[in-house]
């Protein structure tokens, strides 16, 4: 398979490490931009989460070792081209079907949220007992939004139709968005879990043995992460996110993720590195999670 060479692939990794056929891991840029609401710019983040991820050391210093050593390839970015958004969604899922049928971790870089529809939809078919854990300042459940049901505002509300679901971060909604969710499916709001401890194995309990994990990036807090479509204040921080990223990993077989909306913002690489590094943790904890 046709995949990114060093100066241009995920860490700049040397040829021997991002061998498709060697690799356990697999980047896969989507720079798929078709409704986003607020500002524009998402189908500039996989480009530039790969330039800052060649800034990103290959030594982890919370696991001690360098989680690229056992290999991470880079597929070439995948673009709208002239194809409607329903075209290039069908297309990602076309793609996801046969990336997923390997035995490949495959962290997928987005793009708007709306890429996340067809990854799980690959996901479901391919994955028995999965659900998804989406890290969100929104909770992505209407139903459609102006004038489309694969708009990204409808993540979940799609993902609600396919499988269970744990959404955490949350803190811009609609009203009563509660009340159509599916009985296996749990929301949990910023506001009542910031400051408390328990929150990160109460919404692990709620995932099945499979994961499959969204992660959005206005989950965070602006203040270190700005390049975002619509940020929201009140956001979660470095640290405390890994260590539930971590618990996810160690507790959950995490099949696939994503880490979509990304809005680069020219001159300002605090928030692409920061995208870049969160990729490489993720791959980290995959292969070497520490145990509980
Ligand atoms: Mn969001």
């Amino acid at each position: 398979m046709h995949t990114l060479k060093q100066d241009k692939n995920f860490l700049g990794l040397p040829e021997d490490l991002s061998d498709f056929d060697k690799a356990r891991g697999l980047v896969w840029p989507i720079a798929h931009e078709a409704t986003t609401s607020y500002a524009k710019g998402t189908a500039n983040g996989p480009a530039a989460i790969l330039e800052a991820s060649h800034q990103v050391e290959f030594w982890d210093d919370e696991l001690d070792l360098e989680p690229c050593q056992t290999g991470i390839a880079t597929l070439p970015i995948f673009s709208m081209d002239d194809r409607s958004h329903q075209e290039a969604l069908d297309a990602m899922q076309k793609k996801a079907n046969e990336l997923f049928a390997g035995d490949k971790f495959v962290l997928s870089l987005g793009g708007e949220h709306s890429v996340t529809i067809p990854l799980v939809k690959a996901a479901v078919e391919r994955f028995d007992n999965l659900s998804v854990l989406q890290l969100d300042a929104h909770s992505d459940l209407r139903d459609s939004y102006e004038g489309s049901p694969l708009n990204h505002a409808c993540v979940m509300a799609r993902v609600n139709e396919m499988c269970p679901f744990v959404s955490v971060g949350l803190r811009s909604g609609i009203r009563r968005e509660g009340e159509n969710i599916r009985s296996d499916a749990q929301l949990f709001y910023a506001g009542k879990i910031q400051g408390t401890h328990d929150w990160m194995q109460k919404a692990i309990d709620g995932l099945t043995e499979n994961v499959y994990i969204t992660f959005d990036l206005d989950f965070l807090d602006p203040s270190i992460m700005p390049s975002v479509g619509t940020p929201e204040p009140g956001g979660f921080y470095w640290y405390e996110t890994l260590q539930f990223l971590r618990m996810v990993f160690q507790q959950r077989t995490v099949v696939a993720a994503d880490i979509v909306e990304l809005m680069p913002i020219p001159g300002l690489q605090t928030s692409d590195f920061l995208a870049a590094k969160l990729g490489y943790k993720m791959f980290g904890y995959k292969f070497f999670h520490l145990s509980a």
